[in-house]
């Protein structure tokens, strides 16, 4: 289904008899840096074409009505008693109203539509872009400032408190804050970023497993405790340690020893991760594609060994991409446990990766994978209708 702001103008009309504001926040794709952000570390996405749209006008009473037109599904609160979540996509409007009057911006009541065309549970972040695209809207209908850093971290405290998925803060920084043509080199520790020009002959080709991810509560929210438990053994050897961004490869290397097999390989993944990070975008700055590649194939490698998040269809599919020329390098992007690949590929070598992609994944899992070529657009805004 594909749906222009006008369509949905046309929808607040006929449902809500006004003329709506749209607000859009987009999904985004990671480049590299997995798992990294609420380490403290580094991360390198970009904002998708893929968004959220959310029509929205205010109300004079403090009730929240939201349609949304992807599931066909209306729910109703009360921004005065607003009441627990409750397990459904709602939550994610709800707590984000939640949040943003906890934090003392206070809101009218509001009538919106929700409409998205970011895949759901490929790892391409569409409750970000939720979140974030109705922030956005609850901010505009209330006369408010949108301040993207502050929103960001607002809409990852909805999605930690009140969803109750401990993520980082990335996905909702990305869609507050990207930028058309760039990839974003963020330090989750002091939220400053740098913006990373796309070279105009490279593509970001996402393939996507089809498997689905499903994280909350769940591996991610052990993950996080791995990482939490690492940083608690080498705070007793290492001396006062906040995060994982604290310590340096070789600082682990000479603990090894002293740490449990699972816990070492988990902090490994991380620390190397965020040099990784780093020596990824000195590469794509400096032109050299094939160095971002490696760092990118390294950073699968990681993923599937040591923090063991990746999953075989996701292997297959980086696999592929990593056997054709001009693809510089490939590897799982976003949470696991299925999803997206990201692929850093020559724009004249979009075609026939597409072509190894779904012939190959299809030989070998009898699965169907879609494939997208992105361009990096901007994070939230209004869209004029
Ligand atoms: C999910 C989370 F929401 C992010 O915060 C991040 O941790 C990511 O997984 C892994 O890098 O998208």
């Amino acid at each position: 289904m594909s749906v222009e702001a006008r369509d949905l103008v046309a929808e607040f009309a006929y449902r809500f008899g006004r003329a709506p504001t749209i607000s859009r926040a987009p999904g985004r794709v990671n480049l590299i840096g997995e798992h990294t952000d609420y380490n403290d570390g580094f991360v390198m996405p970009a904002a998708l074409e893929f968004a959220t749209l959310t029509a929205a006008s205010a109300r004079s009473d403090r009730r929240l009505r939201v349609y949304s037109m992807v599931m066909d599904e209306t729910r109703e609160f009360d921004l005065d008693a607003p009441g627990a979540a409750s397990g459904d996509w709602s939550d994610y409007v709800l707590g984000v109203a939640v949040m943003l009057e906890m934090s003392g911006w206070p809101l009218s009541g509001v009538d919106l539509i929700v409409w998205s065309d970011v895949p759901i549970g490929a790892g391409l972040s569409s409750s970000a872009a939720l979140e974030v695209s109705v922030a956005h809207a609850l901010l505009t209908q209330s006369d408010q400032p949108f301040d993207p850093v502050t929103i960001a971290k607002i809409c990852q405290r909805a999605e930690n408190d009140f969803v109750g998925m401990r993520c980082g803060v990335m996905d909702q920084y990305i869609a507050c804050c990207g930028v058309a043509g760039h990839a974003l080199l963020i330090d989750c520790r002091n939220l400053a970023s740098r913006n990373v020009a796309i070279a105009p002959n490279l593509r970001l080709l996402i393939a996507n497993s089809g498997v689905r991810h499903q994280h909350a509560g769940g591996e991610y929210n052990l993950r996080r405790e791995a990482c939490e438990e690492g940083v608690r053994l080498l705070s007793s050897m290492l001396g006062p340690i906040k995060a994982l961004r604290d310590v340096t490869p070789e600082q682990l290397e000479a603990k090894r020893r002293k740490l449990p097999n699972l816990i070492y390989r988990r902090c490994r993944h991380i620390v190397t991760e965020n040099a990784r990070v780093l020596a990824a975008e000195r590469a794509l700055e400096a032109g050299d594609f094939a160095a971002c590649g490696r760092a990118m194939n390294a950073s699968h490698v990681s993923m599937r060994n040591d923090f063991e998040i990746t999953c075989p269809e996701v292997d297959m599919l980086v696999g592929l991409a990593q056997t054709v020329e001009g693809v510089y390098g490939s590897r799982m992007t976003g949470g696991g446990f299925g999803g997206c690949t990201v692929s850093l590929v020559e724009a004249s070598a979009v075609d026939k990766t597409s072509q190894i992609l779904t012939d190959g994944y299809r030989i070998a899992t009898g699965l169907d994978t879609e494939i997208f070529v992105c361009a990096p657009s901007d994070g939230a805004g209004l869209i004029a209708v």
